[in-house]
């Protein structure tokens, strides 16, 4: 067993069409334990930090203007595999061609808008947990 951790981000589409609720149980009921939990808006240079690898992509400006368009929440969950788990659960980043059952799958139909972020390795969720929560934000129960 390899107990990871993962960062969740219900991104500005997802807490507009009323899917924070959805997007947690999923991941409860699969057995995953929320470890740090926020709603915040983010600020556009922590956006463009977040998403720093895209910095010379075409769609960076878009992407910095949707994710701050909004609140969003974030979460970091502990389990086992989780990262890759995670992945899984919430499919192919363009929504149109993720896999029904996943969250992207039932709820997206834009590469843009596609309701959640899951970090894709123990390197980014590093990176990427750190410009949203600080240590003092975990709970240990
Ligand atoms: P991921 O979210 O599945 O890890 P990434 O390739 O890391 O996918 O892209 C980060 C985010 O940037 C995507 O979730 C999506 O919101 C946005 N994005 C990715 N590719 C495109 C694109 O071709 N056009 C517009 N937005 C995109």
């Amino acid at each position: 067993m390899t107990v990871e951790r993962t960062l969740v981000l219900v991104k500005p589409d997802g807490v507009r069409r009323g899917l924070i609720g959805e997007v947690i149980s999923r991941f409860e009921r699969k057995g995953l334990k929320i470890v740090a939990m926020k709603m915040l808006r983010l600020s556009r240079e922590k956006a463009m930090e977040f998403y720093s690898v895209h910095k010379d992509k075409p769609f960076f400006k878009d992407l910095v203007d949707f994710m701050t368009s909004g609140p969003i929440v974030a979460m970091i969950l502990e389990g086992d595999s989780v990262i890759s788990v995670v992945r899984q659960m919430i499919g192919s980043t363009d929504g149109r061609k993720a896999q029904p059952g996943t969250i992207r799958g039932d709820f997206a139909l834009s590469v843009q808008e596609n309701v959640v972020h899951a970090s894709d390795s123990p390197e980014s969720f590093e990176r990427e947990s750190k410009v949203i929560f600080s240590d003092e934000d975990y709970v240990n129960y």
